[in-house]
């Protein structure tokens, strides 16, 4: 008889750990809740953010650091790094932050009781509304914007999760679900190019929270920061992308955000924690 490699599920799933050969093998886990008791840190600042320097901690420096440039004084923030590769998302403080373990977690103790926000798209939208600042005044403008931010929010798990982790980080390379994420992801950056081909920012001329939330994923990808995958999707065809994405790349605030919790890459671009203004100058 020919023998089969193909996998055949089992009647109940069961949790392999000693199994799992993938990057992030020693974090996965099929349960929530807290592994280990610790507080976490708390500097001066109204804002604490628990976060690190990936596209959905980014999202959120950089709306500070926009919020800051735009003169909103009281937008001032701590930032503490997680390190979500050694567990540190599985901390009591962080879970209580944060339910679902996953940067980036706020805390705003400008309230009459501290108030934690978790997900990105909820952060930007809470700092949008308490500083009336990157989000459009009229009730249209505002379901446009809505709709783009909320759409990343439910796109990007294709980009990252779904392409990104079979192209860039699977133990092996499956062509099954490449092709699949490729497919989708290449769609997806055509709603984008066809969408900007008549406009400046996603909700006409001005720059607002979807502007910042997709930036990170889709910007970064179209620019060829994200999974070495340009080449493979073609981006260079996304040329209203590419213009938005290279527009934005520019911005002071951008730059200033993309810095903060990094610990990876060019040393000059990291901040491993950022309690001060100066410690971005
Ligand atoms: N939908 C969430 C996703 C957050 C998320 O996936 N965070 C990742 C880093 S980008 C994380 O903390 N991963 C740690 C883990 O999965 O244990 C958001 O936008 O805030």
């Amino acid at each position: 008889m020919e023998e089969t490699t193909e996998y055949v599920p089992p009647k109940v799933w069961k949790w392999e750990q000693e199994n799992d050969e993938g990057r992030f093998a020693a974090i996965n886990r099929p349960i929530a809740g807290a592994t280990h008791e610790k507080d976490l840190p708390m500097g001066e600042h109204p804002h604490q953010l628990y976060s690190l320097a990936t596209p959905n901690g980014v999202k959120v420096t950089v709306m500070l650091e926009e919020l800051l440039a735009a003169g909103k004084k009281e937008a001032e923030y701590d930032a503490w790094i997680i390190d979500i590769m050694s567990g540190e998302q599985f901390g009591s403080g962080f879970v209580a932050a944060n339910p679902n373990s996953k940067i980036p977690a706020l805390v705003d103790h400008s309230q009459s009781a501290p108030t934690r926000i978790f997900e990105s798209g909820a952060i930007l939208l809470y700092l949008a509304e308490k500083f009336d600042a990157f989000i459009p005044e009229t009730l249209e403008g505002k379901a446009e914007c809505l709709s783009w931010l909320f759409w990343q929010m439910g796109s990007a798990p294709y980009l990252g999760g779904g392409f990104g982790h079979f192209y860039a980080y699977a133990p092996e390379k499956y062509e099954y679900p490449i092709n699949r994420f490729a497919m989708e992801v290449k769609r997806q950056l055509d709603v984008l190019d066809q969408h900007l081909a008549n406009r400046e920012f996603f909700c006409g001329d001005q720059y607002t929270i979807a502007d910042i939330a997709i930036h990170p994923w889709y910007g970064n990808l179209v620019l060829g920061s994200q999974y070495d995958a340009q080449e493979f999707l073609a981006v260079h065809t996304y040329t209203h992308v590419q213009r938005w994405a290279s527009g934005i790349k520019e911005r002071n605030a951008v730059k200033r955000g993309q810095r903060v919790n990094k610990v990876w890459g060019n040393e000059e671009k990291q901040l491993r924690e950022r309690h001060d203004a100066a410690d971005l100058d």
